[in-house]
């Protein structure tokens, strides 16, 4: 059944919510990648981010559990996020020197065991390229982060970023007896497997979520941004 806001009912059954940040500097293509995941677009004149915003979208993983990876465009909310995109712009030093910075806002703010993966921006720039991919690789290396270069501009890699760190955080959580009721786990997630406009989300404190520690409702159509889609979007 559609909702007034189009979102349908059924498509709000899955068996994992994930909260995933996207954390590092302004302009580096945050957004843009986010926008490229869940919607397929692009948008050279993009604004920098204001306010809380956040997208969702269904994944299904390789043994049929269907994830559903609510993604906030905005630092400030790792409290109870599993997942972190920590992006740098490959045509910016500046940018990638600042990956330190926010490790350190991670290991403040986030879970110890969240998953991160470094995500080297803009490669279409080839010309204006100033991070090598080798150092990228031996930092991510040496930092214990996986690692990946993308473009938001011409879709390589950004289903696979995306895709990858859906799958290594079900890796952890699957393997981690959290389920359904599980309110001693501020870490991750209600396990699901109903179908509600209201999506149940063991996340941490956030000015949509109401600040219960976990098992709080966090209604889709409150939401700021984004909007639910089942379908894979096409890159490009
Ligand atoms: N060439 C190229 N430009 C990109 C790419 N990704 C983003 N951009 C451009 O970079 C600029 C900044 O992108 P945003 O996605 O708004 O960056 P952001 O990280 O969200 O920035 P804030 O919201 O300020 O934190 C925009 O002009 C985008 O069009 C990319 O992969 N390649
Ligand atoms: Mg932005």
């Amino acid at each position: 059944m559609a909702t007034a806001h189009g979102i349908t009912r059924d498509e709000e059954i899955y068996d994992y919510l994930f909260k995933v940040v996207m954390i590092g500097d302004s302009g580096v293509g945050k957004s843009n990648l986010l926008m490229r995941y869940t919607k397929g677009d692009f948008n050279i004149e993009s604004k920098t981010t204001i306010g809380v915003e956040f997208a969702t979208k269904t994944v299904t993983t390789q043994d049929k559990k269907v994830v559903k990876a609510q993604i906030w465009d905005t630092a400030g909310q790792e409290r109870g996020a599993v997942g972190a995109l920590l992006v740098y712009d490959v045509t910016s030093a500046q940018s990638f020197k600042h990956v330190a910075d926010w490790l350190k806002e991670l290991k403040q703010y986030a879970d110890n065991n969240i998953v991160i993966l470094l995500v080297g921006n803009k490669t279409d720039l080839r010309d204006r390229r100033e991070v090598k991919k080798e150092d990228a690789a031996a930092y991510a290396d040496q930092h214990q982060l996986a690692f990946i270069e993308t473009s938001a501009l011409d879709c390589s890699n950004v289903d696979l970023a995306f895709d990858r760190i859906i799958n290594e955080i079900y890796k952890v959580v699957s393997h981690s007896a959290v389920g359904a009721g599980d309110d001693e786990d501020d870490n991750v997630l209600a396990k699901k497997g109903g179908s509600s406009a209201e999506s149940t989300a063991a996340t941490g404190k956030g000015p949509l979520t109401g600040g219960k520690k976990s098992g709080m409702k966090l209604k889709e159509e409150g939401k700021s941004g984004g909007d639910v889609k089942k379908k894979k979007t096409k890159c490009c």
